[in-house]
């Protein structure tokens, strides 16, 4: 390096001013490279014979040429002409003595040497400076020229138009100053080029060739707008290497295989099922040995776990030949006598999971696969399938994404079109969201349902949402196989050196209506003229293997014959198949759980609420820099603690630490939970001198406790709600919560809670213990950020409202059994940690929704003492009144039932009008399964009273339509239950501070009114 710091102090002193090299010296050659002057004089013109050049990027160039020379001369004196040599000779002679050196040589380049003039030595330099822009060019347009459509109707990008700068006629040579007799000059290439291979200089007609081989034959790579010069490197190694896409006899054998079964299974279901949808993936045949291919090589570099989500075509393929679920089972689907098994609604066969662990043939490694069960709601099981993964990969400690991965498999419309697909992406890198890499197959055949592409979307390409996390985008022509395996392959090697998402486009067509019952030509005629025209890709390839003498015909159609005999003998004994048990369809099961017996040990001994107290108001770290108002709230925390009294924030910490000690996973995401939305929480203390230093107490509770993860979120809910579940899905041995900033903004997450979290284990025969924490309170903030819509959650929940339960055995766990989500609003902090940890002591896992606090968190009457916690306490689904009206119940004259906040003003509006001998108010904890025997017990026991249901709610919203027909089934409607709340109402709350207060007045006032309902018809 000093030697070339000399040379280039010579050539600057001498006004060359070529190189700048990069402060402290300590850059390798190709910093120095891209570190260069701005204005210079041409570096070929010498300091005798000054020629200003103008441009400063052919300045920059030049400089870069000389440095090329000087480095390739560095290397070895003959890679350059002897005239170079002797110049670097001469000057690194003067420069350990008089600088004296001579003008650089005339003659440029080996083969052209001679005596040239400057100006001919600057023609030589700006047709150098032009191959190496138009070797740029192709690496950056490539992609738009590249024959990627099948069909060879269509364009991949929705654009016919041919970059000007790529060489596609000899009359583009002008763009760059370049004509016809430079095709036999021979140009040195760049270091950002391998088309070389091992050569360094290439004739230009051989550099547009091998340009035109790598980025515009049937693969299309789209990868430079990466901002790393490294990952660029890496991908332009794998296309670029004259033979990159080498195949042995071997692998094509295997390839032509995988091809005859994805595409003769697709050929024996129209057979035997021809009018049935299936969604066939005729026209992407190759997406299965695409996927076996990624599977390969990934288990090559050593994953044993993959996740899969697909949308509907070809996922019966993918169940079949890479998966490898038995075909009799999934032969016996299509039969509609089939009955099922197990309870629930099942789901259609497109829509169903798999695991299934098996010895990956290639590897002779054991691999599991799961594709996860999904809605037909598109895309929505991205994020799920990214939760699980980053579940599996935190419990076995693979902190890196080495042993456990995930596929996601798009459609082209659907990926261009649904924003949770860019919600996923953006969690793709964030440190506890991120699964260390996706592999992303889109399955691009130009269509969706009936819609164009050109209608469809406004970027190019249906990738384009990939570039924002700047993964590359393997556009590949679907009907050159061994193309769409070398992209397979450099995609899983992608994923395995740099961690990081990578997209494969595979360009194909359907070659039927959206499903087998649709007629295309309805609306896509001419293309589809075109498809029936289409030869498909097994023929093309076998033809191909055949001519190539790697197989012969007779082989090909022994290898067809043995596929269809193991279809038939599938078929036959499909017959058999009376019952079809969906568990046998799970892909997330649970082995050992469901049979464990009795509940993990206890641990809410006094002193362990107040270990967990004190860490909750202190900081376990020496020196830390804490914030004042910080160290208020956790003094405040520790007065609570002294005096054995519980906040929200600290009912929370209870049962976070007390599940932590019993080695369960706690993780709580979502937006800005690490503080909590209201400054409530603060689990993560952050220093205030030390940049980026945080303290997590929780984590410092007992040295043998389970990991507590506490993490913000991207500002998503879809994507992140999702990931959540995916999460919760991996292990029963969890809390998993996501909690809502303001409960409202659930509904940005509708199709998880609609598709997955409601139904899920009806469809699919999945537990999942997921908790929302959503926030929710009539506190005069707007129609936004008041009400987290209960009424949507109980409206979904499946209690029958009319039908009075047997109570047999343990009656709140049986409901709870039969639910297909608890929904609670608990009003003390000891019962919302009760709720928490029944959460996770259950046997079995069901969604729970809660409806969390705002005011309350620092309401003084809203704290419990220790005592709630303590050994025999246990969540209370119902709180029966406190206060003198329980202790003479006959005289009761009302009994109010209500939940959540509304019954502190409830409270307090009694004590003021002395109304607590008189009107019982009764908390319903567990809004559903509605607790039907507690209920009917505190009805019996204030036989006398009248039933009035009060919520802060607007009357069609809230809770009223859920309580209203299963009250009057407790009381075998004889007799009414009152409502008493806001009228009815389109928004959820007012934005008036004073309409708010005033609604809450005068529902109060008919509350307390104990003749308002007399002589009124119910
Ligand atoms: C969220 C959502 N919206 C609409 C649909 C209805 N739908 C089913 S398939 C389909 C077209 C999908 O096109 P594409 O993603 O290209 O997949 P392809 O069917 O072509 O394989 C549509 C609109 C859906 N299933 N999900
Ligand atoms: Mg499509």
């Amino acid at each position: 390096m000093s030697q070339f710091r000399a040379l280039a102090g010579i050539l600057r002193s001498r006004g060359w001013q070529c190189l700048l090299l990069p402060g402290g010296g300590g850059g390798g050659g190709r910093a120095c490279r891209s570190v260069l002057a701005g204005s210079a004089r041409s570096c070929f013109a010498g300091p005798s014979a000054p020629t200003a050049v103008n441009s400063s990027s052919s300045t920059s160039s030049s400089s870069s040429y000389v440095e090329e020379m000087y480095f390739a001369w560095l290397e070895d004196p003959t890679n350059v002409h002897e005239s170079w040599d002797t110049f670097f000779r001469h000057t690194q002679a003067g420069a350990v003595s008089d600088g004296a050196v001579e003008g650089p040589p005339s003659a440029l380049l080996q083969g052209r040497a001679g005596h040239q003039t400057p100006s001919m030595a600057r023609k030589v330099v700006e047709d150098h400076l032009a191959v190496h822009t138009l070797i740029r060019a192709y690496q950056i347009r490539g992609h738009h020229v590249a024959q990627l459509d099948p069909l060879g109707i269509l364009e991949a990008d929705l654009d016919c138009f041919v970059p000007s700068d790529l060489i596609t006629t000899i009359d583009k040579l002008g763009f760059y100053g370049l004509d016809e007799s430079d095709l036999d000059k021979t140009f040195r290439l760049p270091f950002t080029t391998f088309i070389g291979g091992g050569a360094t200089t290439l004739p230009l007609r051989e550099i547009i060739r091998r340009l035109e081989t790598s980025y515009c034959g049937h693969v299309g790579v789209e990868f430079m707008f990466i901002n790393s010069v490294e990952q660029c490197q890496w991908i332009r190694g794998k296309f670029e290497p004259p033979g990159a896409m080498y195949f042995t006899s071997a692998e094509k054998r295997t390839l032509l295989a995988r091809l005859v079964r994805s595409t003769r299974f697709e050929d024996f279901l129209a057979r035997k099922w021809s009018s049935e949808k299936r969604f066939g993936l005729e026209g992407c045949e190759v997406l299965i040995p695409a996927l076996k291919m990624i599977i390969d090589s990934s288990s090559a570099a050593g994953i044993d776990s993959i996740i899969m989500g697909m949308p509907h075509r070809g996922r019966l393929n993918v169940l079949a030949n890479v998966i490898r679920k038995e075909l009799n089972q999934i032969f016996c689907q299509f039969d509609p006598k089939l009955e099922a098994a197990d309870e629930g609604s099942g789901d259609v066969k497109y829509h169903l999971g798999m695991y299934h662990e098996r010895i990956n043939r290639e590897t002779d490694k054991t691999l599991t696969l799961s594709l996860m069960a999904n809605p037909s709601h598109l895309e929505a099981v991205d994020p799920v399938v990214q939760g699980k993964a980053k579940a599996e990969q935190f419990y076995r400690g693979d902190t890196q994404g080495k042993k456990v991965m995930s596929i996601l498999i798009h459609g082209d419309a659907a990926f261009a079109g649904q924003g949770v697909v860019y919600e996923t992406f953006h969690l793709s890198e964030l440190p506890s969201y991120t699964t260390h890499g996706t592999i992303h197959v889109v399955v691009n055949n130009q269509i969706g349902f009936t819609t164009d592409p050109r209608v469809a979307r406004s970027s190019p390409y249906p990738t384009d949402v990939a570039r924002v996390v700047n993964a590359p985008i393997f556009h590949v022509n679907a009907d050159d196989p061994e193309a769409v395996m070398h992209v397979c392959r450099v995609a899983a090697e992608w994923r395995s050196t740099f961690n990081k998402d990578v997209v494969i486009d595979l360009v194909s067509y359907r070659r039927f209506g959206h499903n087998e019952m649709d007629e295309p030509m309805f609306t896509q005629p001419l293309m589809y003229k075109q498809i029936r025209r289409q030869e498909d890709v097994l023929k093309k390839y076998s033809d191909k293997l055949i001519s190539e003498g790697v197989v012969t015909l007779q082989e090909f159609e022994e290898e067809v014959a043995k596929y269809d005999k193991i279809c038939e003998e599938a078929y036959t004994s499909s017959k058999d198949e009376k019952i079809s048990h969906i568990r046998h369809w799970l892909d997330s099961p649970w082995p050992d759980f469901f049979t464990a017996e009795g509940e993990p040990k206890g641990s809410r001994r006094e002193g362990v609420l107040q270990h967990i107290g004190l860490t909750a108001s202190s900081v376990p770290l020496e020196g830390f820099n804490l914030h004042p108002g910080v160290s208020r709230i956790l003094r405040g925390r520790s007065e609570l603690v002294k005096a054995r009294q519980m906040d929200w924030a600290l009912g929370e910490y209870m049962a976070f630490g007390s599940l932590l000690q019993e080695g369960v996973h706690v993780r709580l995401s979502g937006q800005d939970v690490e503080r909590g939305t209201f400054s409530h929480r603060h689990h993560v203390l952050h220093d205030q001198e030390v940049d980026r230093r945080f303290c997590v107490p929780m984590n410092h509770l007992w040295s043998d406790q389970a990991p507590y993860t506490v993490c913000n979120s991207s500002l998503s809910e879809y994507g992140v709600l999702g990931f959540e579940l995916g999460f919760a899905m991996a292990s029963p041995n969890a809390l998993v919560l996501w909690e809502a900033q303001f409960g409202d903004f659930h509904n940005t997450a509708q199709c998880i809670i609609d598709q997955f979290i409601s139904p899920g284990q009806a469809k699919w025969v999945r537990n999942n213990g997921i908790v929302l924490l959503l926030p929710h309170g009539m506190e005069g903030m707007g129609p936004e950020h008041s009400s987290a819509r209960p009424e949507r959650f109980l409206q979904m929940s499946k209690d029958d409202p009319d039908r009075f339960p047997e109570f047999s055995g343990d009656f709140e766990v049986h409901q709870l059994f039969d639910c297909n989500w608890v929904v609670v609003n608990c009003s003390t902090p000891a019962n919302f940690c009760h709720m928490l940890r029944r959460q996770v002591l259950l046997p079995f896992r069901k969604p729970l929704i809660i409806f969390t606090p705002k005011s309350l968190l620092r309401l003084p009457d809203a704290r419990s003492s220790f005592d709630e916690l303590s050994k025999g306490t246990r969540f209370k689904r119902l709180i029966p009144n406190e206060g003198p009206a329980s202790e003479n119940p006959q005289q009761v004259k009302r009994v109010i039932f209500c939940t959540g906040k509304v019954y502190y003003e409830l409270a307090r509006e009694r004590k003021v009008l002395n109304l607590e001998g008189e009107v019982a108010l009764i908390r319903l904890e567990q809004i559903s399964p509605f607790p039907f025997d507690l209920v009917r017990s505190e009805v019996e026991r204030y036989s006398n009273a009248e039933l009035v249901w009060c919520q802060e709610e607007h009357k069609n919203m809230g809770y009223y339509d859920y309580v209203r027909p299963r009250f009057l089934t407790v009381v075998a409607n004889q007799k009414p239950i009152w409502y008493v709340g806001r009228d009815p109402a389109a928004a959820p709350a007012t934005g008036n501070k004073a309409t708010h207060l005033n609604e809450l007045g005068r529902f109060m006032d008919t509350a307390f009114n104990l003749s308002v309902f007399q002589g009124r018809k119910f």
